[in-house]
C-alpha cells in the first residue's frame, strides 16, 4: 500500500484517546474510509488518501520521516520529539480542538511548592523528560528527572520522586493518587501536522484539496 506515492497518507493513532476524533473529522472532512487489507491501514475510497494506524508515540516519526505526508497527534508527544530531534522536517497545519490536556508539575498533598525554585534538587517522574528539561532550565532550576513510561502518579508514593510532571486532564487521577497540581508546564491539543518534503503536483493539490476541507470542519466547531 504504502509504495503507491500517488496517494496522500495520514497517520492516527489505532486506539486510545485521539482515535475515534481523527477518524471523526475525516469523515467530517468528507473522506470515507474503506476497510483494509489489515488492521494497519484503511484506504479512502472517494479522495487518494490513506490512513495508517499507529502508537501515537511513532506519529512524529512517520511523518518526520516522509513515511506519512501527514499526522494527528497529541501536541505534548510531538512537542517532545522536536525537542529530541531538532533537526526533524515538519510543521504543525492546524490545533484540532480535541484531546486537550495540561502537563503539570504535581506532588503529594502538603508537600512544600511556592514557584519552579521549589523543584531544586528534587526528583521529577514523567513521560516527557525534555520538556520537563526545558520548564526547568527556563526557570534557571537544576533537579533530577526520572523517566518512566507509565503509571507516573505511583513514583510518590513508590519513593522514586518527589514530584512528578504529568498530564493532567479532569484532575481525577492525581485526587485517587493524593496528589495535588502545582504548576503548568505545558497546554496541549491534538494536532495535524504536516511533513516538510517536495511532493508532486497532483499531490500537493490534492493536500490542498484536503487542508481546505479540514478547514471547513475545525471553522464550523469554533
Ligand atoms: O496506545 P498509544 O501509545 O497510541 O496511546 P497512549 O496510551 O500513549 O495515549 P492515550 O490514548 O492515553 O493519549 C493520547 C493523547 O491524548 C495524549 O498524548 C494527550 O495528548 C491526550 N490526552 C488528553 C490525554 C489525556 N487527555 C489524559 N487524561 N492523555 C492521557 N491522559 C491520562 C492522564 O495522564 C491520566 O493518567 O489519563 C489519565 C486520566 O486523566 P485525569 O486527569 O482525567 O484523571
Ligand atoms: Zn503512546
Amino acid at each position: 500500500m504504502f509504495a503507491d506515492t500517488d496517494r496522500l497518507h495520514i497517520a492516527i493513532q489505532k486506539n486510545g484517546r485521539l482515535a475515534d476524533y481523527s477518524r471523526d473529522l475525516l469523515r467530517d472532512a468528507g473522506m470515507r474510509v474503506v476497510k483494509g487489507v489489515n488492521d494497519l491501514a484503511a484506504r479512502v475510497e472517494n479522495f487518494p488518501l490513506d490512513l495508517l494506524f499507529v502508537r501515537d508515540d511513532d506519529i512524529p516519526t512517520f511523518v518526520a520521516d516522509g513515511v506519512c505526508d501527514f499526522g494527528i497527534v497529541g501536541g505534548n508527544v510531538l512537542e517532545e520529539f522536536a525537542l529530541g530531534t531538532p533537526d526533524a522536517k515538519f510543521e504543525i497545519v492546524s490545533r484540532l480542538g480535541f484531546g486537550r490536556c495540561t502537563l503539570k508539575i504535581a506532588g503529594k498533598d502538603g508537600v512544600e511548592y511556592a514557584s519552579p525554585a521549589s523543584l531544586s534538587g528534587k526528583r521529577i517522574a514523567t513521560s516527557y523528560p525534555l520538556i520537563v528539561n526545558r520548564f526547568l532550565a527556563d526557570a534557571g532550576v537544576e533537579s533530577s528527572i526520572v523517566t518512566m513510561n507509565g503509571a507516573v502518579e505511583l513514583a510518590p508514593r513508590l519513593g522514586i520522586a518527589d514530584f512528578i510532571c504529568d498530564i493532567v486532564s479532569t484532575g481525577a487521577t492525581l485526587d485517587a493518587n493524593g496528589l495535588v497540581a502545582f504548576d503548568t508546564v505545558y497546554e496541549s491539543e491534538a494536532v495535524l501536522v504536516r511533513a516538510q518534503r517536495p511532493v508532486d503536483a497532483a499531490k500537493a493539490a490534492a493536500a490542498e484539496q484536503m487542508l481546505g476541507r479540514l478547514e471547513g470542519v475545525l471553522a464550523t466547531k469554533e
